[in-house]
């Protein structure tokens, strides 16, 4: 049976408020000890009787019982309590879990009870470090059960599941098992090399490392940026003149009336935020003060936080108004936002049979145009849509595939693609071919890295420091 020479660990692994139900959670060699001194068991005579011996609990079945302070002679709850033994639990540790009443003073008191029996606090995701080190899930896994934990939206939740059952640790892993069987036939070359023709064989590898590697690594590098903003959000700022309707677009998009909305320029001082989903990607909207300039000291001060909202902004929704002409505001707005993604909107659609914006220079032959009134609703789902289109313009992003969404990977993965590079430029420039083989190794090094093999305890602590206690 497998065993672990860890020592014992506990804590909270719910919420610490109120709640139908709180859950203590001890792992380790000390784990079912611990629950024998302070669980007894409500239909088992042997529990009541102290100087009966006891009987082993079942393993993964719910016992109903009281957790008994027997020191202080102090019943402190009556709880369910399940024990799953070595290894077929969460950490392949012996884990027992209190499910008590969920109240803060109750996990408390029983949580104390369990350090004076012998576990000790757990670290913040030393649970899941366990499942980690004692071979259960792949760094891969460990650090998507942060993602999901941490999940905004359904789809970011969809990605981070993928990743815990394995998603990227497939990709990761074939990948490593074609570098492995392009390694191998390499090697036969050099130690046969009258068996093989060398000219065709460098062609073949050239293009297989190319088709079967290099192009896998390189799309899921580049499905870093859409995985990044599937996790943290997407910053929308809103800008344009005063007056144009940004805010009470912005309540539009919220489907909120949070901004104030005036028919007075200058309303809006501060900026306003809300976080919104659009098809499952968490957006932070920003209603700003606009980007014109004013002799208003209060209204300066909401332009100066516009300029830091726009420097944050993954992306712009610079609104204009149908009513008036494209105007050199305007063009001086368009070049603050700068390099940015930028959609516009043409609003107070409903005031006017034909509208502006005639000016069409080079900045807006990429940018796309939607009509809207913020008054009748008119475009605004239009707008959510392309909103959210243009975050994910990627041909290659697709909601059911794997995407990276983590920066110790994103690394990993293209400094595996460098390596492959390297060694495509080594086989076709026809060099030492050890030195090829050379690259390939650091290639499936950088790969195995992603799952944790041969990893830092340094990296390790950083990573399971994000986590929440108790998980
Ligand atoms: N007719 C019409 N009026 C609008 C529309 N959007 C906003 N307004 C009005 O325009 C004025 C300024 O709106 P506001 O959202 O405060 O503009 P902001 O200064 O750009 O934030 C208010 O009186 C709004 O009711 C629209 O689509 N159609
Ligand atoms: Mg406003």
């Amino acid at each position: 049976m497998f065993t672990s020479d860890l020592d014992t660990i506990a804590a909270v692994a719910t919420p610490m408020g109120s709640g139908g139900i709180g859950i203590v959670r001890i792992s380790g060699p000390k784990a079912v000890d611990i629950s024998k001194q302070l669980f007894q068991a409500a239909h088992r005579k042997s529990d009541r009787d102290p100087k009966a011996p006891k009987r082993a609990l079942k393993s993964h079945v719910m016992y109903l019982g009281n957790i008994v302070d027997e020191e202080q002679k102090r019943v402190i709850d009556q709880v369910l309590m399940v024990i799953m033994y070595a290894p077929n639990s969460y950490t392949r540790e012996n884990v027992v879990e209190i499910h008590c009443h969920g109240g803060p003073v109750i996990l408390r008191a029983i949580l104390q009870l369990v350090f004076k029996c012998g576990a000790r606090s757990a670290a913040p995701g030393e649970f899941t470090k366990r499942a980690y080190i004692n071979g259960r899930i792949d760094l891969s896994q460990a650090e998507a059960v942060a993602d999901m934990i941490n999940a905004k939206t359904d789809l970011a939740l969809n990605f981070a599941t993928d990743q815990l059952i394995g998603g990227l640790q497939k990709k990761a892993n074939r990948i490593i098992e074609e570098l492995k069987q392009i390694i191998a036939c390499m090697e036969a070359g050099i130690n046969f090399p009258e068996d093989i023709d060398e000219n065709e064989c460098n062609g073949k590898i050239a293009e297989q490392l190319k088709s079967t590697c290099l192009d896998s690594l390189v799309s899921l590098a580049k499905s870093y940026d859409s995985g990044c903003l599937l996790r943290d959000g997407v910053n929308l700022a809103i800008v344009g003149r005063p007056n144009v309707g940004k805010s009470s677009l912005f309540n539009k998009l919220i489907d909120a009336e949070k901004a104030i909305v005036t028919p007075y320029p200058g309303t809006t001082r501060d900026t306003v935020e809300a976080v919104y989903s659009i098809n499952g990607i968490p957006f932070q909207f920003i209603d700003t003060a606009g980007l014109h300039d004013t002799n208003h000291p209060i209204e300066r001060i909401g332009i100066n936080r516009t300029r830091d909202v726009l420097s944050k902004a993954h992306l712009v929704l610079l609104v204009l108004e149908a009513t008036q002409p494209f105007s050199a505001e305007d063009t001086e707005i368009l070049s603050r936002i700068e390099n940015k993604k930028c959609i516009c909107a043409i609003n107070k659609i409903d005031l006017v049979k034909e509208r502006y914006v005639n000016e069409r220079n080079e900045f807006w032959k990429d940018i796309t145009i939607i009509d809207t009134s913020a008054k009748t609703g008119y475009g605004i789902e239009k707008l959510k849509k392309s909103i959210a289109d243009e975050c994910f313009r990627d041909p290659n992003y697709r909601t059911d595939s794997t995407i990276v969404s983590n920066i110790r990977h994103k690394f990993a993965i293209e400094e595996a693609a460098d390596k492959v590079r390297d060694a495509m430029d080594v086989i076709s420039g026809y060099s030492n071919e050890e030195l090829a083989i050379i690259d390939l190794n650091d290639a499936i090094k950088a790969l195995e890295r992603i799952l944790g093999k041969r990893i830092d305890t340094d990296v390790l602590d950083v990573i399971f420091n994000k986590f929440c206690i108790g998980k």
